[in-house]
């Protein structure tokens, strides 16, 4: 085969140098029921700034995941008619023993796909992503982590993305704090990632992040905007770019 054609029919992974890093960003949840309707998460309008500069970084791939759920699903209270914030054990629908079952929290109804509350809050510089992921899409199956539903039966796109990309380390922001972000952060632990916590760039449900001293989340590294700025920007880009 000649050079050039080796070349255009080689599908494998970018080829990485040992010890090199390839960063990715990913943007979890920032949509309007989590910022302003039916679940809003203190502060999230505070977080869409510091994410815009976050996004102006050079990140080998941006992703965004949403929460996209249809209008009965399992995570609403109404579906159940229960109140928001009760409990009910719930089984994967390939469950037929119910073997597996997991005590989740009742939602008030959110993030419902194709509507308002589940597109990306006005502000967010949304025309950076790569790809956009979406979770909790089937009537019947909860996915807090954006890499499989909670049962780890079912897997999204993001892992393949991430491995095609040759993905070596992922810096988290977004929404909430204590749920998508922490199943999500845990699971990248799992799946072999190096992985960081952008803390001024994500915001809680409850206000415990004691979550981080748990055994699942030991050696989840953190970090801040302005030091990623520091680390990813020359001098002159900063210059550049208008930032301090
Ligand atoms: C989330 C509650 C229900 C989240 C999603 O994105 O953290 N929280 N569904
Ligand atoms: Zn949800």
């Amino acid at each position: 085969m000649s050079d050039i054609l080796s070349q255009i029919s080689d599908t494998s992974p970018p080829t990485m140098a040992p010890g090199e890093v390839v960063p990715a960003l990913i943007v979890i949840d920032m949509q309007n029921d989590f910022v302003y309707g039916s679940l809003a998460v203190p502060g999230g309008e505070s977080i869409i700034d510091p994410i815009n500069d976050l996004l102006k970084l050079p990140f080998a791939t941006k992703i965004a995941t949403r929460d996209f759920h249809p209008d009965n699903h399992v995570s609403f209270a109404r579906t159940h008619n229960q109140r928001d914030f009760e409990k009910k054990t719930i089984y994967h629908p390939e469950d037929h023993l119910e073997k597996q079952g997991i005590q989740q929290v009742l939602w008030p109804v959110h993030c419902v796909a194709y509507t308002g509350g589940a597109d990306f809050v006005p502000g967010l510089n949304s025309m950076e992503f790569e790809a956009v992921i979406h979770k909790g899409t089937h009537p019947r199956i909860e996915s807090y982590s954006a890499f499989r539903d909670i049962w780890g039966k079912g897997e999204t796109d993001l892992p393949a993305i991430l491995q095609d990309r040759g993905v070596t380390d992922i810096y988290f922001c977004g929404l909430a704090g204590d749920y998508c972000v922490k199943y999500t952060a845990i699971d990248a632990m799992q799946y072999g990632y190096k992985t960081w916590l952008v803390t001024d760039a994500i915001k809680s449900i409850s206000n415990e992040e004691t979550w981080l001293d748990t055994a699942d989340a030991k050696g989840i590294h953190s970090t801040t905007v302005e030091e990623l700025m520091k680390k990813m920007l020359s001098d002159t880009d900063r210059l550049r770019m208008h930032i301090n």
